[in-house]
């Protein structure tokens, strides 16, 4: 066996959240979240964007986070499966709305603290160590409707309230916090990101900025939180990572990218820092925002994360002038197309290299231990005759990712560990479908929720076992 550059302990496994994977979305005292009313389909787009004020449940359309894959009823098949490939670390995030059905609740809803913890002491079973994200795209409707989710202050508390009962309820199993999956996917998708609802004629930046003040008010504060429950306790910020490329080396489309980088980089510059970034006035002046505190936020910013995570999927591109008809969009963030790089068949640049490139970044600007915590290839696979899923494309693709993660490591950078995304089949989050696949385990079930959900390892499975239990040194 080769030599490994990876340390000793270093954490593999890979990842899934909550409203992508579980269903039983209505059951044991599950409250609606916003996830729960994006139907499948064309009017997907507009619910997302926070343009639809219908938000109800209808009976005629298909709505993905319902059922799922059913986690809620196969973990324990599903955990089996992931421990037989080696997982050291598993990601998955907490449903806010089984723990507190409407949000605002003092009492939370037994049931729902009950599944988790089985499903956590599952996993220590196996020596699995959970990754847990409190908030991965779902905020209970409630939350939306009465108050207008993260626009309102009052979020501080009620997040701020759900983040103690879990990490008091699940200390001892659950070490590895982190409090808002891509955090910047605010600006990008305000509904999925904060449950964002714009009112006509409304400055939706000055809404996007004041609900995200609030967020890295509350992030701030669980962090504080979670320390004086268990020092022990590990809290890091999430990041839909990738840098932006300078469309060419004309000055202007330099400062593009830097510029379209910052955008992204403000909330971690905020919770890795602690304290609002030197270009955060001039940015607000020119968006004509004006950011609500109130005394004393500035001392809680300062309990800064632990760790800075964050997904890589794919670089991006800006020039001066992005031309707003030729944009891809990966990850929900608008690029230019890059000549140089393959993409995926929904448009996601494949760049290796762009992780090194994001990793460096990161811990220049940071020095705070990185977690690479969803990584991955969404691809349309499909079982032979003899019932196998060939996927050398997703090996290529994550053996190329992993490899740079070996370089970033002898570049000096200290890194936690290695999560891919969707490590079993689950439903997409930007698309809805169950035809853009990630993971390790086939799941038979298709874009309208038929299917037998039978699991089936797929080739990539029998090559991750490997890539584990070699720590690395076999790719
Ligand atoms: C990230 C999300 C995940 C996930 C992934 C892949 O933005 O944190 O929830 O779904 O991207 O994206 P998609 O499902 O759209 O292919």
């Amino acid at each position: 066996m080769t030599k490994t550059v990876f340390p000793k302990g270093f954490l593999w496994g890979g990842a899934i959240a909550a409203n992508q994977a579980e269903g039983a979305y209505l059951e044991e005292g599950k409250g609606l979240s916003t996830v729960d009313v994006i139907p499948y389909g064309e009017k997907r787009l507009n619910v997302k964007l926070g343009l639809d004020t219908r938000f109800q449940v209808y009976d005629d359309e298909y709505y993905p986070s319902h059922q799922a894959i059913d986690f809620y009823h196969h973990y324990k098949e599903d955990i089996a499966l992931l421990a037989e490939m080696g997982f050291t670390v598993f990601r998955t995030s907490i449903a806010w709305s089984r723990i507190f059905p409407k949000g605002d609740e003092k009492t939370p809803n037994k049931q729902g603290l009950k599944f988790y913890h089985d499903l956590f002491t599952e996993c220590k079973k196996y020596n699995i160590e959970p990754l847990v994200t409190l908030c991965h795209f779902d905020v209970p409707m409630h939350l939306v409707r009465e108050y207008g989710s993260w626009y309102n202050r009052k979020m501080v508390e009620f997040f701020c309230h759900y983040a103690r009962t879990c990490i008091k309820e699940f200390n001892g199993l659950v070490k590895y916090w982190l409090t808002f999956n891509e955090i910047n996917i605010v600006l990008h998708s305000p509904f999925s990101g904060a449950g964002l609802v714009f009112k006509e004629g409304e400055n939706k930046e000055q809404v996007i900025y004041q609900a995200a003040h609030h967020e890295l008010i509350a992030s701030a504060l669980v962090t504080k939180i979670a320390h004086e429950i268990n020092p022990e306790n590990q809290i890091g910020c999430m990041l839909a990572g990738g840098n932006f490329y300078p469309y060419s080396c004309k000055p202007e489309d330099v400062w593009a990218a830097l510029e379209k980088d910052r955008e992204n980089l403000f909330f971690i510059d905020v919770q890795a820092r602690g304290a609002y970034p030197s270009y955060a006035k001039r940015m607000f002046r020119e968006k004509n925002i004006e950011i609500i505190t109130e005394p004393g936020d500035d001392e809680i910013l300062k309990n800064t994360v632990d760790f800075v995570s964050f997904s890589y999927y794919a670089s991006r591109c800006a020039s001066a002038e992005m031309n707003k008809n030729n944009l891809s969009k990966a990850n929900l963030v608008e690029s230019l197309p890059n000549p140089y790089i393959s993409t995926s068949e929904w448009g996601w640049n494949i760049d290796p290299l762009g992780l090194r490139i994001t990793m460096n970044t990161l811990y220049d600007r940071y020095q705070k231990p990185l977690f690479l915590v969803e990584n991955g290839l969404g691809a349309r696979d499909l079982m032979n005759v003899q019932g196998v899923v060939d996927d050398d494309y997703r090996i290529n693709y994550l053996r190329a990712h992993i490899k740079e993660i070996a370089e970033s490591i002898e570049d000096g950078i200290p890194i936690i560990g290695y999560i891919s995304w969707g490590c079993i089949d689950l439903v997409s989050a930007s698309t809805g479908e169950m035809s853009k696949r990630y993971g390790f385990i086939y799941v038979d079930l298709d874009d309208k929720g038929n299917g037998s959900r039978k699991r089936t390892p797929k080739k990539s499975f029998h090559w991750y076992k490997q890539v584990i239990a070699s720590n690395g040194s076999s790719l």
